[in-house]
């Protein structure tokens, strides 16, 4: 499990700094190409530095982690909206933060955290953010939350997200990618029945999209629609060109049009590379970079499936050691995975 926790949280880092050199772009064969070698090069012995450096992708997922190294219910959410704010101003680098999330930022700290929750809701005319911004830092609660109730995921996703992102499609983004790192976590093989796991994120988000109001239960078809077309992508004969995955599940900065797309990622490889599980971390990422757009942040998620799937003994060395600060994503691992199972012992 400890192998789990580290590949996990390696593969936010690694998709995040591999995605990165080329988000938002659209990938013909040649810059296809370029990115096969752009990672070759990242894997062998002879990459010089500086290192590959990461966005805010991981940035936001190591603020996740160390506070809930230090999780306490009542100081959790200030925390972490402090932990969010030092890391965004400490960085001497730009690390590619959405918009509207670096405005939040300022003004958390301008207010000085006064209103936690009312910066977020404020966000884009008042409908909060839909962005895939809490999706891509929520992997540490899956770690925390890998032998809790669904509750206690669903209530710290909406504590991590609700900070930044209060629109139902940000944080629902959130919950799909939580509840799907934590059901390959709980895997003790490396075998993985694709249909039955789509199977459960669905009937999951069946639940989580049904609600009632004064017109009666009503069933908002957003993340379930997704899934439902993921799994008729599986499902197909010929393996869907990249066109036509992109068509059905999207590659935006919108959480709806790129937490299903990164599961598809991971999906995908899992089904072609049954009985190759060696190759499976470097060709999720290769894939996910190469269906374009949001690239970081698709890779980040997918890859760091493949690492809750795998554990971080498939990663090639180098490419660890060529991405900024995969020590200190090693060390928060490790103490996640130290206090998550102290915990169990001491019961
Ligand atoms: O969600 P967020 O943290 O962005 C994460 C993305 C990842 O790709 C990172 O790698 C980084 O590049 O950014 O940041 P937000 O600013 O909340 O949302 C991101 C973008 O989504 C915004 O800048 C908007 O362009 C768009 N967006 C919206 N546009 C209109 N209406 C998000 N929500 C809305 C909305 O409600
Ligand atoms: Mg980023
Ligand atoms: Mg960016
Ligand atoms: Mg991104």
């Amino acid at each position: 499990m400890n192998s789990k926790f580290r590949g996990t949280l390696l593969g936010v880092l690694i998709g995040d700094c591999c995605g990165a050199v080329f988000e938002g772009e659209v990938l013909d064969a040649g810059q296809k190409f370029v990115l096969r070698k752009f990672i070759n090069k990242l894997e062998g012995v002879s990459f010089t530095a500086p290192r590959q450096k990461y966005t805010d992708d991981t940035a936001m997922t190591k603020s996740v982690a160390r506070c809930l190294l230090k999780y306490d219910e009542k100081s959790y959410q200030k925390n972490l909206a402090v932990d969010f704010v030092k890391e965004y101003c400490s960085s001497t680098t730009s690390r590619g933060y959405g918009d509207g999330v670096q405005r939040l930022l300022v003004t958390l700290r301008k207010e000085k955290f006064e209103d936690l929750l009312g910066p977020a809701r404020n966000q884009f005319n008042g409908t909060g953010s839909f962005g895939n911004g809490a999706a891509m830092r929520i992997s540490p609660v899956s770690l925390y939350c890998v032998n809790k109730s669904d509750d206690f995921l669903f209530d710290l996703v909406g504590k991590t997200s609700e900070i930044t992102h209060a629109n139902v499609i940000g944080i629902n983004g959130a919950i799909l990618q939580a509840l799907a790192i934590r059901e390959v976590l709980k895997l003790e093989s490396d075998d993985l029945d694709v249909n039955n796991y789509v199977t459960n994120l669905l009937e999951s988000f069946k639940k989580i999209e049904k609600g009632e109001d004064e017109f009666g239960i009503h069933e908002q078809k957003f993340y379930t629609e997704q899934l439902e077309g993921m799994r008729k992508l599986l499902n197909k004969e010929i393996l869907p060109s990249d066109e036509e995955v992109v068509n059905i599940l999207g590659h935006s900065v919108n959480a709806l049009y790129s937490v299903p797309t990164a599961i598809y990622c991971f999906l995908r490889n899992v089904n072609l590379l049954k009985g190759n599980r060696e190759k499976l971390f470097r060709s999720t990422l290769e894939y996910a970079i190469c269906l374009g757009g949001d690239t970081d942040t698709i890779a980040s998620m997918a890859c760091s499936l493949v690492g809750a799937f795998t554990g971080d003994s498939i990663i090639a060395k180098n490419l660890i050691k060529h991405c900024e600060s995969s020590e200190e994503i090693i060390e928060l691992s490790d103490k996640l995975y130290e206090i998550v199972f102290s915990e169990i012992f001491k019961k």
